[in-house]
């Protein structure tokens, strides 16, 4: 049986009210020792609050939320009193001594997962709800938590778990089977749910942007301005700029937004060849955030005499110390010629940035919009993949390797509900959360 845990839900700091919350078996008891008795079921009910010798030590309100009907499904009580950090904790200490435990980060929504009141996607959604930037973030996780997404994502699992049973029963009875080639009802349905795990895959992606911004990564070989051009979009000295090639060896994080587009942008160690290792070690975390960002700047030294390494596919070039090679300063066919010091050409570039990730500012406003994660969107991406690869099987009349693809993507549907999920993968999602939550 799951012990009893509490914590101040509220911020730290002095406010007008401040929240203890309790979740768990001994609620009832821990109630009857602080309040004298327990309130009745989800009534607002004025209380002193005392510690375990009797001393008051705030008034308030207490609320009792029995179990199931409860945030986290287990018996809760909340003690709303009175913003002191001072009295809270008290009462906190109050009701360890009557046999509560301090709850860790996330634990509430942990319980209200494992409780099944919310799959996993929501309970992310709670995190990012708290954790949202600007407001078109925080209506997409409102949606989301109130399960915009799962019902997405449930809805592809009950078709998907319908073929399964299809297939499955095609393999128990090889004699009455139809040909798999030939069976038109599973071709359609494979069809239709591959366009429509890929369309979710698609919303999924323009629901990360929205929630956790559109990551831009800064690259290319040592010198070309990769720092300064960081320091100019973010507005502030946030990294090392110096004449030496190699400076930059850390990732250098900094969010900003355009126009209601939040951007994280990643300053990284320039690409070369070297025998220091260290700057090797930059060098390697400069080509993971190149190879997992949205968008990639190649900076190109435009005064350069000797030839420059080729940009790699699909990244925006841009045309760096202008003012030295005398280009003009703007958009240009192959993508944007800026001096960052001077700021020439840096208002064209954003506007370039802004329109590449256009839609996700505009699409919060429409109905539907929705949080996502990068997991939730790598998931769908394989559930797409195995989809696909079940069709080739299927064309090929192999039963059982169709019903291994959809097994597997099955099995990335439930990583996202949290059907299927790994201990570890649970211990990181809720350590996120603020303590309380
Ligand atoms: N003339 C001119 N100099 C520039 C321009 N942009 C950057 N620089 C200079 O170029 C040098 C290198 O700039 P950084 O921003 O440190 O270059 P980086 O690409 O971050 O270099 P690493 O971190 O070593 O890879 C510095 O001396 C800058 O002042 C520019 O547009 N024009
Ligand atoms: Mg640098």
């Amino acid at each position: 049986m799951a012990d009893t845990i509490c914590a101040v839900a509220t911020p730290p700091g002095r406010g007008g009210v401040g929240i203890v919350r309790v979740s768990g078996p001994l609620a009832p008891r821990l109630a009857q020792g602080v309040l004298g008795a327990v309130p009745p079921a989800r009534v607002a009910t004025l209380a002193v609050f005392r510690d375990e010798r009797g001393r008051a030590l705030d008034q308030g309100v207490a609320l009792f939320f029995p179990a199931p009907k409860s945030f986290t499904g287990e018996d809760v009580l909340e003690l709303q009193g009175h913003g002191s950090p001072v009295a809270l904790d008290r009462l906190v200490q109050a009701l360890v001594a009557q046999g509560a435990r301090c709850a860790r980060p996330g634990e509430f929504t942990e319980r209200a997962f494992l409780n099944g009141k919310i799959d996993l996607a929501q309970a992310e959604a709670v995190a990012d709800l708290i954790e949202s930037a600007h407001e078109g973030a925080a209506r997409a996780a409102a949606n989301t938590l109130q399960g915009a997404f799962s019902a997405m994502v449930q809805g592809l699992d009950a078709r998907l778990a319908a073929l399964r049973a299809h297939i499955e029963a095609a393999l128990d009875f090889p004699d009455e089977a139809l040909d798999i080639a030939d069976d038109t009802a599973l071709a359609g349905g494979l069809t239709t749910l591959l366009t429509d795990t890929a369309e979710a895959a698609r919303r999924g992606r323009e629901g990360r942007i929205l929630q956790e911004g559109v990551q831009v990564a800064i690259s290319g070989p040592p010198n070309v301005g990769k720092s300064t051009l960081l320091n100019v979009l973010a507005g502030h000295e946030a990294a090392i700029v110096s004449p030496h090639p190699g400076t930059t060896r850390d990732l250098v994080r900094e969010r900003v937004v355009i126009e209601g587009l939040a951007l994280e942008l990643i300053d990284s160690a320039g690409l070369r060849a070297t025998d220091d290792p260290v700057e090797r070690e930059g060098i390697r975390r400069a080509e993971a955030a190149l190879a997992q960002a949205d968008c990639v700047l190649w900076l190109v030294d435009d005064s350069a005499n000797e030839p420059q390494p080729t940009p790699p596919p699909a990244s925006l070039v841009v045309y760096t110390k202008i003012d030295v090679s005398g280009r003009a300063s703007g958009p240009c066919p192959e993508g944007y010629a800026v001096c960052a010091p001077t700021g020439a050409g840096i208002a064209a570039l954003r506007c370039g940035l802004r329109e590449r990730f256009l839609a996700p500012p505009g699409n919060a406003e429409a109905e539907g919009a929705f949080s996502a994660r990068r997991r939730h969107v790598v998931a769908l991406e394989k559930v797409a993949d195995a989809v696909r690869a079940a069709l080739g099987h299927q064309r090929d009349g192999s039963a059982e390797l169709i019903a291994e693809e959809l097994r597997v993507a099955h099995e990335g549907l439930g990583e996202i509900t949290g059907r299927f999920t790994s201990e570890d993968l649970l211990g990181r999602i809720f350590s996120e959360f603020c303590i309380g939550k």
